[in-house]
């Protein structure tokens, strides 16, 4: 995007969507975050308080997002861009709940599209999931293979892929969809038993807590920095790739136990690891195919886990 553009961030006051947010308003460009704030806080948008660069609208994306941006169309000019992060991003909760999470994950999805529809936005971005996947033999997990999603979250994420696909085929939006691996980062929330591991980890460690490892710590994941996955974000969000999917990951795996002793380490106290059952339904190897990336996004996520550990932990 060479010209500063008027983009639509859903879900921009959460963990990615802010530094989403961070990187578009530092490249010039005129940011609107749609938001319910459910997980989402307005302290990590806090930085932009006296940027006039940033509108902040508080929106359930899942009702339909034509009567929120209508003001900040009116004074700005029509939306160009859409990152579309706004979601229920529990996948436990997808199983207990699977009507909400496709009203909100499904549905969102459609309002999103819907809207980019009506008024020509040159490109939407969604952020899909490598739960689209469900267990996978063969590693690293290339686009291509054959999808079985195990939770209503994957099949949720997935649909919204072929409604992706739909609207720029018939109807001529331009979408990417980018399957997020494990991201972590400043900013992600720790405090639910389903956050993100490193979060977790990071949170204890720090106060010399004890971290516990579901099962015997030999399960592995592609762990992708955020600031990577916004690089892959912002890659997107520019002209050409459409009806592009494409992982959003390292293509290196490393085992919880691994993941447990460097996180201890980096902190230089004596959080003790000590084990749980494992989870239910856990898959036990993750690690992204990221050739599509690098040809198509022009993307390595390059940051190496003990930097993206140590700025986590700052
Ligand atoms: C990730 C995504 C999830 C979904 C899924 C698809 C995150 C946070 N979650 O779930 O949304 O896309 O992939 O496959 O990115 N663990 C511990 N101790 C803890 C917490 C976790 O040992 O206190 C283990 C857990 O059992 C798992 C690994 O750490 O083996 C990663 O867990 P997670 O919840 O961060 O992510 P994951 O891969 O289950």
């Amino acid at each position: 995007m060479a010209h500063p553009t008027l983009a639509v961030v859903t879900g921009g006051a959460g963990f990615i969507g802010s530094h989403t947010v961070d990187k578009l308003i530092a490249a010039g460009h005129r940011v609107v975050v749609l938001d319910n704030f459910s997980t989402g806080k307005r302290a990590n948008l806090a930085q932009h308080a006296q940027s006039d660069r940033l509108t902040i609208v508080e929106c359930d994306v899942g009702h339909g997002i034509f009567a929120a941006l209508a003001p900040v169309t009116a004074k700005y000019g029509p939306v160009e861009r859409i990152v579309h992060l706004a979601a229920q991003v529990s996948v436990v909760s997808s199983v207990a709940n699977p009507m909400t999470d496709m009203q909100i994950n499904y549905g969102g999805t459609l309002h999103v599209l819907e809207y980019a529809r009506a008024s020509g936005v040159k490109k939407v971005v969604f952020a899909s999931s490598a739960a689209v996947y469900g267990e996978v033999t063969t590693l690293p997990v290339a686009e291509d293979i054959h999808l079985q999603p195990m939770s209503p979250y994957g099949i949720d994420k997935l649909s919204s892929e072929y409604a992706l696909d739909y609207y720029a085929n018939v109807h001529g939006v331009p979408t990417t969809a980018l399957r997020f691996f494990n991201v972590y980062g400043p900013r992600q929330d720790p405090t639910s038993p389903y956050s993100g591991v490193i979060s977790i980890f990071s949170d204890r460690a720090k106060a010399g807590r004890p971290l516990l490892i579901f099962g015997d710590g030999g399960q592995t994941r592609d762990f992708v920095f955020v600031g990577d996955v916004v690089r892959a974000i912002v890659s997107a969000l520019g002209d050409g790739n459409s009806r592009l999917i494409a992982n959003v990951g390292t293509g290196q795996e490393i085992s919880v136990k691994e993941l447990a002793r460097t996180i201890v380490e980096l902190c230089g106290n004596k959080s003790p690891i000590q084990h749980a059952p494992a989870r239910a339904g856990e898959i036990l190897k993750s690690r992204a195919r990221v050739d599509r990336l690098r040809d198509q996004l022009g993307v390595v996520a390059e940051t190496k886990l003990v930097d993206g550990l140590r700025a986590t932990l700052a």
